[in-house]
């Protein structure tokens, strides 16, 4: 790549992800912006007040340019792409192609080089976006699986600065990774970060393995030692001079904990929980399912094991009811469409079986909710299921536990989802194992008072700590001494 002067009046940190946290509003006469406020955007907000940062994104509006602009105290600068790079470059190669491929394959993924070429030449006008806006030396921090080659291609133009990546689903283990076509490629991009963060230390783990494997770097520890010839800022060909050094390691993501306990004491969202219940009939139990519509979230298999439970008899049909939200999502792509299908059939045969007159055994909703209602929600729910067949985090868990403040309810928790990782007092479910799901989801029904406080005291007492502040603490303090740290262990070899 070609090396690009750092503008006179740069930003010193920068957020870089697909999205930028706001939406097009054209409802009004003029169009606007909307923020929509997101984890990310908690975890980074106050280091881009107290630092002079930016965010680089797309806008979420194919085939329009937008002028940088500033709202809610953050610089945002749009990347435009396409309508046909939104099709090749996010709905295929992102979602089609990475995303079923890092979820354990769940559905295959497709390899189109089309795609591929689609995916380079929107990371490259990334990182040429970030090139023309970090200042001289500035903190730039990646996210997620769409912007994997934007390290390596950023370091090649602008070598003074810190790169920071962090993936948000997991990593896939090679014997998966190894079916892409551009895996070294992929491998590559990510290692022009300094510092590369995963959600579970098994991810960061299957990563630098498939870097020895793939690309024949050993490490030691979490640090993998970069060759000149891997290294884009180095003059230097060769393969035995160590330039530098990239960490791999695991930086658990979490929740805006203390403003989500917040709402979950707000009177008017407890009383908003009650209407619900009421709204529901007052059954003895209330179940709940928040997830993207997708199929790395297990929905079939949840729906599965709680129609047999009624068949059994376990359940009640009369006191028993499940509240389904599944957010539209991808709504183009095809396994997002056959997802719908098969979970809207599912969800109909139950009800159509076990439903009493004006008592559904599943409420299934397929639109998403103001954040309120989504608190009143958790508030309301006895039991939440959490029954995902792969997920990097899933920040829903959390939330349910943040806003069950009175310790009253149960979590129950797929095995296969990072957060299993933190939230160890949950009870534990092999999805695919759809008697133990049945068994698991009775016990939470049934579980006594007494047990459920302890569990839910100590998840909640977890997530005080660990909340999305110093999930974001930690990674960018890392970042800081892992480039002293490297160069030290450059130099002594
Ligand atoms: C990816 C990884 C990882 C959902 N419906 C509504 C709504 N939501 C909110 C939830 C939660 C978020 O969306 C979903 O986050 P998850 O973590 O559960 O799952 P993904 O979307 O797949 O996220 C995941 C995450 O990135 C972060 O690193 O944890 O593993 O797959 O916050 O509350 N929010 C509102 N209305 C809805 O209808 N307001």
């Amino acid at each position: 790549s070609t090396l690009v002067a750092p503008p006179e009046d740069g930003a010193d940190f920068i957020v870089v992800a697909n999205r930028l946290p706001v939406d097009r509003d054209t409802s009004g006469e003029t169009p606007s912006w909307r923020t929509s406020p997101g984890g990310l955007v908690t975890g980074v907000a106050p280091v881009m007040q107290t630092h002079k940062g930016a965010w680089i994104g797309w806008a979420g509006v194919a085939d329009e340019e937008f002028d940088p602009f500033d709202i809610d105290g953050m610089h945002l600068v749009p990347v435009p792409l396409s309508s046909e790079e939104v099709r090749r470059y996010y709905e295929g190669f992102s979602n089609a192609t990475l995303w079923p491929l890092y979820h354990d394959v769940i559905v295959p993924p497709e390899f189109h080089r089309t795609w591929w070429n689609s995916y380079r030449t929107v990371n490259r006008r990334f990182a040429e976006a970030v090139a023309r806006t970090a200042s001289e030396g500035a903190t730039v921090w990646v996210h997620d699986y769409q912007l994997q080659l934007v390290p390596y291609l950023l370091r090649g133009m602008r070598p003074d600065v810190r790169i920071g990546f962090f993936n948000h689903i997991p990593f896939p283990p090679w014997e998966i990774f190894a079916q892409l076509p551009w895996r070294a490629q992929i491998l590559r991009g990510l290692l022009g970060a300094d510092l590369i963060g995963f959600q579970r230390p098994a991810d960061a783990q299957n990563f630098r393995r498939a870097v020895r494997i793939c690309l024949g770097l050993p490490s030691s520890g979490n640090l993998v030692k970069i060759p000149a010839a891997e290294d884009p800022a180095s003059e230097l060909g060769d393969t035995t001079t160590i330039t530098r050094t990239a960490e791999a390691s695991a930086f658990p993501i979490s929740i805006d904990t203390e403003h989500l306990a917040q709402l979950a004491r707000d009177p008017q969202i407890c009383a908003r929980a009650k209407e619900i219940r009421a709204e529901l009939g007052n059954p003895e139990t209330i179940l709940l399912g928040v997830d993207r519509m997708d199929y790395t979230k297990g929905i079939r298999h949840r729906l599965k094991a709680y129609g047999e439970l009624f068949n059994d008899g376990v359940l009640d049909p009369g006191t028993v009811t499940l509240v389904q939200i599944a957010t539209p999502s991808r709504e183009r792509i095809d396994q997002y469409q056959q997802i719908r299908t098969d979970v809207e059939l599912a969800v109909g045969r139950i009800n159509g079986e076990y439903s009493g007159m004006g008592h559904p055994v599943i409420h299934y909703f397929h639109h998403s909710y103001p954040r309120d209602e989504m608190t009143a929600l958790y508030i309301a729910a006895d039991v939440m299921l959490v029954t995902a067949l792969r997920d990097g985090m899933n920040l829903v868990a959390k939330e349910y536990v943040a806003c069950q403040t009175d310790d009253d309810g149960v979590l129950v928790l797929s095995e296969f989802a990072g957060a299993a990782e933190q939230l160890t007092q949950a009870v534990m479910v092999n999805p695919h194992d759809i008697s133990g799901l049945k068994s698991r989801i009775a016990a939470a029904v049934t579980m006594d008072p007494g047990e459920k406080r302890a569990r839910m005291r100590a998840m909640r007492e977890s997530l005080a700590e660990e909340d999305v502040r110093a999930w974001s603490d930690a990674f960018l303090t890392r970042l800081q001494q892992t480039d002293r740290a490297g160069q030290a262990e450059a130099a002594a070899l």
